[in-house]
């Protein structure tokens, strides 16, 4: 086999996925990069620096380094990205079309994107969500992401180019603290319960959204990019989600193993971005097309969650 490229590998998911294929196929057959110069997160796997901007960059790792799959990570999330929409254009659809293209003509065998439930606007219907629906999303983030969705269905149609995809809800991870999206309140809930300090929300305590625990989403990602092409009756919009959240939910049942956490609500603008998003989505043709079955409710999330970053901040495991 050739190597697995993973663009994005320092953001919240590509800093558990990196390891999580190295355990797979090997440490010696991936590669991880980012946009930064270095890394000490990945011991004894191979990193370069490559900007998704930049297309001669792209080129350039895939003929160094035998890349035969990509898992394209990078990206700019919803809050970042309406901070700085011309920048979300740039590394979302424009890395995208980079990758997609610079895949297609080196002979890459697979690509797999992952998009959102920021696909979805506010005239989208809000429960259990179909995978095709109204969509109308007025984030930059959301735009960008469902442009992806769409690029890497015609590739995959029209240039023979094996892409797959699926759209992720709000994940919830120890190892990388994610600060740019809309769903990064329980990653920040679950570190201030922890650190024994108390949480503002930038959600009210109702807002319900979509969510699941990472090593589901990655254990679902695999089994997508492995699965029999065959079955595939959809490329790059498989929906997964395990459980639908909202902050006040997440709050009481940290409460439950640390019963003096204290939570208060703010919302900001991010509040908006949430309001626009479905309270949960339909994910049966994941089901039923590569099997998509997660194992962590919320209470098993918050119990792993709790052990894992307690053993973390002891240094029993890596951070
Ligand atoms: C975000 O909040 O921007 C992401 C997402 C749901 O796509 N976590």
């Amino acid at each position: 086999m050739g190597t697995i490229l993973v663009t994005g590998a320092l953001g919240q998911i590509g800093s558990d996925l990196v390891p999580f294929l190295a355990e797979e196929y090997g440490a010696e057959n991936i590669v991880a990069s980012d946009v930064k110069d270095s890394t000490s997160l990945f011991p004894g796997i191979a990193y370069r620096k490559v900007d998704v901007t930049s297309r001669e960059a792209i080129s350039r790792v895939i003929s160094n380094e035998k890349v035969s799959g990509i898992f394209h990570l990078a990206g700019i999330l919803s809050a970042s990205g309406e901070k700085n929409p011309e920048l979300a254009y740039r590394v979302n659809l424009d890395g995208t079309f980079n990758v997609l293209s610079e895949a297609k003509k080196a002979g890459v065998q697979k690509v797999f994107i992952p998009s959102t439930i920021g696909v979805f606007g506010s005239s989208t219907p809000k429960k259990n969500t179909p995978v095709e629906t109204v969509i109308r999303p007025s984030t930059m983030y959301g735009i960008t992401k469902i442009a992806s969705e769409l690029l890497g269905e015609y590739f995959s149609k029209h240039l023979g180019l094996d892409v797959r995809g699926v759209r992720l809800p709000g994940i919830i991870s120890y190892k990388t603290e994610p600060v740019a999206g809309t769903t990064d309140y329980s990653v920040e809930m679950f570190t201030h319960a922890i650190d024994g300090k108390p949480y503002a929300c930038y959600l009210k305590r109702d807002t319900q959204l979509p969510m699941m625990y990472i090593d589901d989403a990655l254990g679902a990602m695999l089994k997508l990019y492995e699965s029999d092409p065959a079955n595939l009756t959809r490329r790059t919009d498989y929906q997964l989600s395990a459980y639908s959240l909202t902050p006040g939910i997440l709050a009481d049942s940290i409460m439950k193993h640390i019963p003096d956490f204290e939570v208060t609500y703010s919302p900001d603008f991010r509040q908006k971005i949430a309001e626009m998003w479905p309270e949960s989505i339909d994910c049966s043709l994941s089901a039923a097309d590569w099997g998509f079955n997660p194992s962590y409710g919320i209470e098993e999330t918050v119990e792993k969650m709790i052990r894992n970053l307690r053993m973390a901040r002891d240094g029993k495991i890596a951070k």
